[in-house]
C-alpha cells in the first residue's frame, strides 16, 4: 500500500485528491492545522474515527510554518508521495499579508523539500508542489505553456515563484522527484466562498431565491482559464506517476471574462442578465427570469462593481496551454465551462433552498450576546 501526505488536506484540492488517492487505496495522511472550530467540512464524508482498525485516512496537526513539526511528520510517515497544497492561496489577501504568506506559501515549500533531503528520503519520496498560473501575471505571452516568462503581479505569486524554483533547484541539486504543476484556476461547489466564481454562484442562488439582492464585485473584465477541480486533481496524480520529474502547465485552453461568468451562472437559474455603464458605474439588470420557481421582476439591479475588489496590481488574462500534458501524459479534461457552472449553481441551489426553508421556519441567527 502506498502512503502520501497531503498538506493542505481541508482545502478544495486536498478534499478531491484525498478522495481520489483513498479510491486508488493509498494510506493518505493529511496535515492539519488546529482552528477553533473543526473545519473539516470538506473531508467529513472521508473521516475514519481513529478507533477503526485498518484505517487509511490519517489527520495531524501541522503547520506549514514549523519545521520541526514537518520533519517529524515526514519520519513518522515516511511517504512515498507528498503532495504539497497547503498555502495561504487568496491572491488578494495576499496584499493585506505579504509576510505571513511569504513564509507559509515559499519558505513552506523549502520546509518540505529541505525535510525530505535531511532524512535520507531523495529517492523515496515524490513531491508535487502547487504551482500556479499566477506566476505569468502580466501577460508575456498567450497561450502560457511551460516555457513561457514568469511575472507575478501579487505578494501570493511572487511566494510561489520561490516555490517553483526552489523545487527545480532541489530536482536538479539532489536528483529528487520534485514536480510542479502549474496549475491554471480550477474550481468546484466545494470552492473557498471568497473566489470569485463561488462568491457568484453562491450569490447568483440567493438572488434568485430572493435571500439576497445584490451581489458587489470587483474587475468584471479579468480574463481566466476555468477548469473544474475534479480533472485537476486526477492530474497532480499523474503527474507524480510519470516516468521523469517535469513540470507542467494543466488548463483548459479557454478563457472568459468574470462578466460571463456572472451571466452563466445566473442563467442556470433561468435568470438573463444585461450590463450597462462602465468601470465602476457598471451594473448588471434583470432582462428576464424564466424560471417560474423565482421571481425577479424585469430591471432588477442584481450586480454592482465595488472598486474595494480591485487588487492594487491585476492579472488581466489567463489562457494555458496543456498540449505537454494531453500529449505526454494523455490528459484531457472531462468538465467544460458549462458542466462546471451547472455543477455549482446546482449546488449552491440546493444549499441555500436550505436557508428558505430556516426562514419560511421562523428560525433567524441569533447573536450570542442577545
Ligand atoms: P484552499 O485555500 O482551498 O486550501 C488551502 C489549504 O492550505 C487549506 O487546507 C488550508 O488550511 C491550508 N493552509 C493554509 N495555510 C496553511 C499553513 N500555514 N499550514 C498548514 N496548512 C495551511 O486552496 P485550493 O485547494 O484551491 O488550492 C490548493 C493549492 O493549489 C494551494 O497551494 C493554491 O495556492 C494552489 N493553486 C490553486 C489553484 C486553484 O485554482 N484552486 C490554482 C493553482 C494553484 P485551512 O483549511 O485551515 O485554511
Ligand atoms: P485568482 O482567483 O486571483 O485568479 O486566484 P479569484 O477567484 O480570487 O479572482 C479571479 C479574478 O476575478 C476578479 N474578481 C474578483 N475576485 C474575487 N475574489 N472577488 C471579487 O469580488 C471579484 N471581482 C472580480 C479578480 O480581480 C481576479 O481577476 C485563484 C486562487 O485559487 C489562487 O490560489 C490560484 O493560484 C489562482 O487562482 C490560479
Amino acid at each position: 500500500m502506498k502512503k502520501c501526505l497531503i498538506t493542505g488536506i481541508t482545502g478544495q484540492d486536498g478534499a478531491y485528491l484525498a478522495e481520489f488517492l483513498l479510491k486508488k487505496n493509498y494510506q493518505v495522511h493529511g496535515l492539519k492545522r488546529r482552528s477553533s472550530l473543526f473545519n473539516t467540512d470538506r473531508i467529513d464524508h472521508l473521516y475514519q474515527d481513529p478507533h477503526v482498525e485498518n484505517r487509511n485516512l490519517h489527520l495531524h496537526y501541522g503547520d506549514m510554518t514549523d519545521s520541526t513539526n514537518l520533519i517529524r511528520l515526514i519520519q513518522e510517515i515516511q511517504p512515498d508521495e507528498i503532495y504539497n497544497l497547503a498555502a495561504m492561496s487568496h491572491v488578494a489577501v495576499s496584499f493585506e499579508t505579504p509576510e505571513y504568506t511569504a513564509n507559509a506559501d515559499g519558505i513552506g515549500t523549502l520546509r518540505i523539500l529541505d525535510a525530505v533531503r535531511l532524512l535520507g528520503l531523495e529517492k523515496k519520496t515524490r513531491i508535487y508542489q502547487a504551482s500556479t498560473s499566477e506566476l505569468y501575471g502580466k501577460v508575456q505571452e498567450v497561450p502560457q505553456s511551460e516555457t513561457t516568462p514568469f511575472y507575478p503581479r501579487s505578494p501570493y505569486a511572487v511566494a510561489k515563484m520561490y516555490a517553483y524554483w526552489i523545487t527545480v533547484n532541489y530536482r536538479e541539486a539532489y536528483g529528487m522527484f520534485a514536480c510542479n504543476g502549474i496549475l491554471f484556476n480550477h474550481e468546484s461547489p466545494i470552492r473557498g466562498e471568497t473566489f470569485v466564481t463561488r462568491k457568484i454562484t453562491r450569490a447568483a442562488s440567493k438572488i434568485a431565491l430572493g435571500l439576497q439582492d445584490k451581489v458587489y464585485l470587483g474587475n468584471l473584465d479579468a480574463k481566466r482559464d476555468w477548469g473544474h477541480a475534479k480533472d485537476y486533481v486526477r492530474m497532480m496524480w499523474m503527474i507524480l506517476q510519470a516516468d521523469e520529474p517535469e513540470d507542467w502547465v494543466i488548463a483548459t485552453g479557454k478563457t472568459t471574462t468574470v462578466r460571463d461568468f456572472v451571466r452563466m451562472s445566473f442563467g442556470e437559474a433561468g435568470i438573463e442578465l444585461e450590463f450597462k455603464g462602465e468601470g465602476v458605474n457598471e451594473k448588471g439588470y434583470v432582462v428576464s427570469c424564466n424560471d417560474p420557481k423565482y421571481q425577479l421582476e424585469k430591471g432588477t439591479e442584481v450586480v454592482a462593481v465595488d472598486p474595494r475588489y480591485f487588487r492594487p496590481t491585476e492579472v488581466d488574462l489567463l489562457i494555458g496551454d496543456p498540449s505537454k500534458a494531453n500529449n505526454k501524459l494523455g490528459w484531457v479534461p472531462k468538465y467544460q465551462l458549462q458542466d462546471l457552472v451547472k455543477d455549482m449553481m446546482q449546488s449552491d441551489l440546493k444549499l441555500m433552498q436550505k436557508d428558505t426553508y430556516l426562514k419560511d421556519g421562523g428560525y433567524r441567527i441569533m447573536n450570542y450576546f442577545e
